[in-house]
């Protein structure tokens, strides 16, 4: 069994409601549990500044399940919430749902690279992260912690009702 720690994203078609519908979604995985769901925060978009503002979050599962399975199951739910995919880098989208880590593993694969290429730059990644894991080690050694440390902010705040 392994922890994984998967990234939720939405900023169209009501991104509260999509970031709750997926984390329900997660609950019923195959072979796996979701043990743990950050609060959901609001965050300033990254790369194309003409975008709403996202919804985020993190989830921690533990699972039975293949890296690759686990990237069928989160793209299918990417799909079943209207994700279209399209050219733009960094556009808009109703779900997008990234796994960041899968235990202490590596992987560089074409469909998969893990830890998640820009986790240590996201601020909307590593501040919910940090809430449900805050003694985290990456697969490389390095500490949350200390990650977070140089990360600003950048306008992301928990969203409240
Ligand atoms: N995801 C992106 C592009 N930009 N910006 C924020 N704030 N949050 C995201 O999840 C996000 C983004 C592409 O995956
Ligand atoms: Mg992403
Ligand atoms: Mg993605």
């Amino acid at each position: 069994m392994t922890t994984c720690f998967i990234a939720i994203g939405s900023n169209l078609s009501d991104p509260v409601a999509q970031a709750k519908e997926a984390i329900e979604a997660l609950k019923h995985l195959p072979k796996s549990e979701l043990t743990c769901c950050s609060s959901l925060y609001s965050s300033t978009p990254m790369g194309p500044q003409d975008q709403p503002d996202y919804i985020n979050a993190v989830a921690q599962i533990t699972t039975e399940l293949t890296p690759l399975e686990l990237l069928d199951c989160t793209q299918r739910i990417e799909q079943e919430q209207g994700r279209v995919r399209k050219d733009e880098r960094w556009g808009p989208r109703t779900l997008d749902l990234d796994i960041i880590l899968y235990g202490n593993e590596v992987i560089d694969s074409e469909r998969l690279t893990i830890p998640h290429y820009g986790m240590n730059e996201r601020e909307f990644v590593l501040y919910p992260l940090l809430e449900i894991a805050p003694n985290l080690q990456l697969p490389d050694g390095s500490e949350l912690k200390t990650l977070v440390n140089n990360v600003a902010r950048n306008g992301l705040r928990v969203w409240l009702p």
